[in-house]
């Protein structure tokens, strides 16, 4: 039945494909709302025009008080009441579900900016309204803009989230069926707006492997990120030696900082993003407020590759250099850092929430 409904909506046009794990979900929770307001509509229409017959003015001349009801009001309160809470905790519950990705997600980030959307893969692989993904598995996008509010969405996919400038947004899904889908800017952006919009191609795991290797620009996000570090002086004061100005940044990402305000921030992307742009808003305990702020000097596109290369860090970095150095038998605490081998795009290792 509920296959018919969704196969015939569709096959009508008027309802888009239901391409991801996510959408029946949300399609069992439109058709309820669905329902229950059509039911309402019946239900008060009915009753509208049948007492409008009923009590007509041909058989009650005499307009006669009556006396409320508490059955009957309670029955009308507590019915909508009940119905209106379970819509509630059915949509916070798929929510939740929605923007909260699951830990094994591979992590592609999207860049908005009037008008086009841009899309980098961990690998370097880099688009333009265009998106390619694997079906079967948990994509998050993290998302940001460069200018003004986009929208993300692809309706085959019940997926829409704003992309704002200055904050990373996420949003998550898993295609399940192979093919191509509208990719939509949903935020009125100005002129081009309705120009900026794409192609998302969902493919089997095989052919998405087929394709990084196909469309590799040679250099993975982390490498360019550390290409990024050397040149911003990064490295300057933050080599990872006992002596150096600022904290040691391998194994940064994911873990939990102590700030000289008292307070405790877990480092996800938004922090090291922010920790780059302002730093003095919150300078981690033990060290002086030294570190210059970045605002301006990186592009989006650049700070998404440093926080790749801070993400990707080893954090056995340490002691990965004593065992370097014990063997060359020389100290190099000003050597760049290595980077996490990369293994494959979207094998995020760095990517495990708390
Ligand atoms: C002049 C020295 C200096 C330079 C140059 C510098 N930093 Fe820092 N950085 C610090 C110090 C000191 C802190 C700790 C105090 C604070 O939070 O501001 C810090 C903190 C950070 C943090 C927060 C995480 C943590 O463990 O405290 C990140 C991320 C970071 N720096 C990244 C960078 C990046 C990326 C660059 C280059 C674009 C850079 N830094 C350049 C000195 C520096
Ligand atoms: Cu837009």
């Amino acid at each position: 039945m509920w296959q018919f409904l969704v196969k015939w909506l569709h096959s009508s046009a008027l309802f888009p494909a239901e391409a991801s794990t996510i959408a029946p979900w949300t399609d069992a929770l439109y058709f309820f709302l669905l329902a229950m307001t059509v039911v309402g509509l019946v239900l008060v229409g009915a009753l509208i025009f049948g007492f409008s017959v009923m009590y007509r003015k041909e058989k009650s001349p005499v307009a006669t008080q009556i006396e409320g009801s508490t059955l009957l009001e309670a029955t009308w309160t507590i019915i909508p009441l009940a119905i209106f809470l379970v819509t509630f905790v059915w949509g916070a519950l798929l929510y939740f579900r929605i923007y909260n990705p699951p830990t094994n997600a591979m992590n592609i980030y999207i860049v908005g900016k009037q008008w086009m959307w841009k899309a980098e893969h961990p690998g370097g692989q880099h688009e333009i309204n265009a998106l390619h993904v694997p079906i079967g598995r948990p994509v998050q996008l993290t998302m940001i803009s460069q200018d003004v509010f986009h929208s993300f969405s692809i309706p085959d996919f019940r997926v829409k989230r704003e992309v704002i400038p200055g904050r990373y947004s996420t949003v998550w899904f898993q295609a399940t069926e192979a093919g191509t889908y509208h990719l939509f800017c949903t935020q009125y952006c100005g002129t081009a707006h309705s120009a900026m919009i794409g192609e998302i191609t969902a493919m089997s795991p095989e052919d998405y492997t087929k394709w990084t290797q196909q469309s590799t620009s040679g250099m993975s996000l982390a490498q360019n990120g550390e290409r990024l570090y050397a040149a911003m002086g990064c490295n300057a004061c933050h080599n990872g030696s006992a002596a150096a100005r600022g904290p040691n940044l391998a194994g940064v990402y994911g873990s939990k900082l102590q700030l000289t305000n008292g307070s405790q921030v877990l480092v996800n992307d938004a922090y090291l993003r922010d920790a780059i742009l302002n730093p003095s808003q919150h300078i981690t305990a033990g060290y002086a407020p030294i570190m210059p702020t970045y605002q301006g000097q990186i592009s989006e596109e650049g700070l998404i590759d440093l926080v790749e290369f801070i993400k990707n860090l080893d954090s056995n970095y340490r002691v990965k250099q004593t065992l370097v150095t014990a063997e060359s038998d020389q100290a190099a605490p000003s050597t760049p850092q290595p980077i996490a081998p990369q293994q494959g795009p979207g094998a995020n290792t760095g990517m495990v929430k708390q």
